[in-house]
């Protein structure tokens, strides 16, 4: 049967399991939009700025695992899902970004509102397509998500012309994509898991590092698996945040920049590293060159491209975690390294890093650490960049798999809000609370008209401190104290949220805290609380750059107050 090229799109995306997609119409994607209301099982969700929508399919993908999409029209409207496409390149999500363009005749003659946007994007999209003809349409729309959501996930970007969008074709969809160029390796090598198993198994100080990939192939019980049988201790990268559960007696919490002192000591004296799922970022390794100098390494991931590129690895195994992992498991021999385990216990009796000290002021760990106590570790908690970033990574403690979504490798302030939004749309059963900065939550305010119009129940809890703050900790730190252009003024929040119709609170006192956070649990919609935070309050610990992991700064040590980590040790 013939069909538009519109319809083919929407045929395509009910074939591929699409339920949501979120976008912005323009004069060159109108005819994808006026072919949506025959296709009621396709969601739209109409977000204000097309940043919003990338993000909010971003956040969608991570906390269901399926493929985000989003929608935009040509020039502006595309050129705007530019940053988010880069956030889920540099996270490795899974996402169809769908634009329009100009009809044929009018490509390459600076038409109106013509930008190049497969040029734009060939850097940050795992592949991408300008469609000529309308009948490769029906196998593009396949390809596009099965390369999205295989391997490495990532994003893809579909340019349509509008006249293509109208032109008729037979809808003919092949049964299989089959591409020569790209068959991911999901079984890792044989003999390379032999070898990872006999390091495993003659371990003094094994530590695992855990990313984001035990997450994208939900091999939790694996990693877990691994854990217990050889008791080995079990450290995440940021986005590797709730692989693990962190209550676990085996969990060490976060490495890295701003991660625990103990685990970025673990690292140091490991003599064994299995990497699994995380690609070695700068903000983890700290010097590379002093980078765990007594272990040998195993690096599991499904990217090639990322064994060898920032640390050298004794073993590589490519493949899919989930995969090798289950393979892996079966070979290790079960044992206790009840030293090792004993010597971490120790550093992080010795160096807590997570202690609240007493004060008088706001603090945003304590903030943070009762909405985690409120919310009994079961919400999806997604974060803006900066210090309240990495607070949320600190004091929420995340036990529920997949329940901390923050933008990794970009660092793109204004994540927080859309990506809330996603993952709402995506899990509406779970609580889902944005942990934002004052900066941040002003990149992508406007997706509070969103909430709105959508009836999307997020929690938004503004960590006001007056500053972009993580910027004006390094202007403290390394440029005298200099505050230029750091200060930052914000509306009045509460007027903000409730000229969208939506309820808020601002809190300034510690004794109001836990009540403003049951009123927001309480409340059926969506609910802003702007909490009025100590000004010049840092993010501790911190590897200053340039130094080692192990060199890392402690919080000031006067008059604190330790809550414990967990019940065991
Ligand atoms: C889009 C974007 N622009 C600039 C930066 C650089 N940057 C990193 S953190 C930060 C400050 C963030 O301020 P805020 O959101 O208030 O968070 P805080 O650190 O105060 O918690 C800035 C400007 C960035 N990460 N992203
Ligand atoms: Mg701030």
């Amino acid at each position: 049967m013939k069909m538009a090229g519109a319809q083919i799109i929407c045929e395509g995306l009910v074939k591929e399991g699409v339920e949501v997609i979120f976008g912005i119409l323009g004069g060159a994607i109108l005819p994808l939009y006026d072919t949506l209301p025959k296709y009621p099982q396709l969601r739209h969700i109409l977000v204000r700025h097309e940043q919003g929508a990338a993000h909010a399919a971003d956040g969608y993908a991570r906390a269901t695992g399926k493929v985000g999409v989003c929608v935009a029209t040509s020039g502006p409207g595309a050129t705007n899902l530019v940053t988010g496409i880069a956030n889920a390149y540099l996270d490795s999500v899974p996402l169809v970004a769908i634009t329009g363009q100009v009809t044929r005749p009018f490509i390459g003659k600076d038409a109106f509102q013509e930008i190049d946007i497969t040029g734009v994007t060939l850097p940050i999209t795992k592949h991408n397509y300008l469609v000529r003809d309308v009948s490769s349409l029906a196998r593009i729309v396949k390809e596009a998500f099965h390369i999205a959501r295989t391997g490495r996930p990532g994003p893809v970007l579909i340019d349509i012309p509008r006249d293509v969008q109208i032109e008729q074709a037979e809808f003919h969809c092949p049964s299989k994509t089959d591409l020569l160029s790209y068959k991911p390796t999901l079984q890792g090598h044989p003999a390379q898991v032999k070898k990872a198993a006999k390091l495993i198994n003659e371990a003094q100080h094994p530590l695992i590092i855990a990313g984001r990939g035990v997450i994208i192939s939900e091999a939790y019980a694996e990693l877990r698996q691994l854990a217990e049988i050889a008791q080995i201790p079990v450290i995440t990268t940021l986005l590797g945040i709730s692989s693990f559960p962190e209550s676990h007696a085996l969990s060490y919490g976060m490495l890295g920049m701003h991660g625990m002192a103990y685990a970025n000591m673990a690292v140091d004296a490991a003599d064994l590293i299995i990497a699994i799922g995380m690609r070695f970022d700068d903000r983890v390794t700290a010097k590379v060159s002093a980078f765990a100098p007594h272990a040998r390494v195993i690096h599991i991931d499904i990217d090639p491209a990322e064994i060898g590129k920032n640390v050298r690895v004794d073993v590589p195994i490519v493949g899919d975690v989930k995969i090798v992992l289950d393979i892996l498991n079966r070979l290790i021999i079960s044992v206790e390294h009840i030293a090792w385990v004993q010597q971490l216990d120790d550093w992080r009796r010795e160096h807590p890093s997570t202690i609240i000290r007493d004060s008088e002021g706001l603090l945003p760990q304590f903030v943070i650490r009762k909405i985690y106590e409120a919310t009994q570790s079961k919400a999806i908690i997604t974060t803006g960049v900066g210090q309240n970033q990495l607070w949320a990574a600190q004091h929420y403690w995340y036990d529920k798999p997949n329940s901390f979504i923050s933008s990794g490798g970009l660092g793109t302030m204004g994540f927080g809000l859309p990506a809330a939004i996603g993952a709402k749309v995506g899990c509406p059963d779970s609580a889902v609370w944005v942990i934002d900065g004052d900066g941040s939550f002003q990149m992508t305010i406007q997706e509070l008209a969103t909430l709105v119009q959508d009836d999307i129940a997020v929690k938004v809890a503004i960590m006001r401190n007056g500053y972009l703050g993580m910027i004006r900790q390094w202007q403290e730190l390394f440029y005298g104290r200099r505050y230029v252009a750091s200060l930052l003024s914000s509306p009045d929040f509460v007027k903000v949220a409730e000229a969208y119709g939506i309820p808020a609170l601002r809190v300034k006192h510690n004794e109001e805290v836990v009540s403003a956070i049951e009123q927001a649990m309480d409340y059926q919609g969506p609910f802003v609380i702007d909490f009025m935070i100590e000004p010049e309050e840092n993010v501790y610990p911190m590897v200053l750059p340039g130094a080692a992991l192990a060199e890392v700064l402690e919080a000031p040590k006067k008059g604190v107050k330790t809550w414990p980590r967990r019940s065991t040790p």
